[in-house]
């Protein structure tokens, strides 16, 4: 992302200049150019807020601008951490393992086949999730443990907090807006948003089963 022009590099003084470019830097990383603040509460029919869903808002207008993510699902107490993992196509996730004991992570998902041998701490390889869909994470000694990838072609998602809300900063333009949860009953539900100059809410109902023993689909 940083560029450097031979010539342009001053030969003193780089520390009174560093925050202009931190500066310049994040006036090119988009944050907060043409961005419209939309909040959506995502709650279950109960009214508990849906924790851990995920809203993923897909451009139907112009293309997405290019993101080099990296994300980390970590091993803890015999658990995922997080639970669920939201990242767009091409990302590469670390699975290190913070547990005393060795795990062996796989999925067997469509989206992303892949087996990490036996291992403790760091494995040696990151894992590139370089197609869309959900990819359900288990361990080979522990049948207990589950986590899930959700891999999206967009950059516009977010996963709900425990509060049950949360702000994206998205630019103006149409939207197709879906969300997921490992417990929702039926197809993920899908609506049309359109993101103008003011800011948004946006409230989801989710038809959430807790008695799934498998997760939801995706989309
Ligand atoms: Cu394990």
């Amino acid at each position: 992302m940083s560029r450097q022009r031979p010539g342009m590099r001053p030969a003193g003084g780089r520390g009174r200049r560093r925050p202009a470019l931190v500066a310049l830097l994040a006036l090119l990383g988009g944050e907060g150019v043409g961005a419209t603040a939309v909040t959506v509460t995502a709650a279950a029919r109960t009214g508990a807020a849906a924790s851990d869903a995920v809203v993923v808002f897909e451009p139907l207008e112009g293309a997405a601008p290019a993101t080099h993510d990296t994300a980390t699902v970590d091993q803890i107490n015999k658990r995922f951490v997080p639970r669920v993992t939201v990242i767009r196509t091409g990302t590469a996730v670390t699975f290190p393992n913070s547990d005393h004991i060795r795990h062996q992570v796989y999925s067997f998902s469509p989206a992303k086949t892949f087996d990490l041998k036996l291992y403790a701490g760091s494995p040696k390889v990151d894992v590139v999730f370089d197609k869309p869909g959900l990819v359900v994470l288990g361990c080979n000694i522990h049948d207990t443990m589950v986590g899930f990838v959700l891999v999206v072609d967009t950059p516009y998602f977010a996963k709900i907090p425990p509060a049950g809300r949360i702000t994206l900063e998205l630019p103006a333009g149409r939207y197709r807006l879906r969300a997921w949860h490992e417990q929702l009953a039926g197809t993920p539900p899908a609506r049309a948003v359109e993101v103008g100059q003011s800011p948004q809410s946006i409230a989801l109902t989710l038809d959430l089963d807790a008695a799934r023993d498998t997760a939801a689909p995706w989309p």
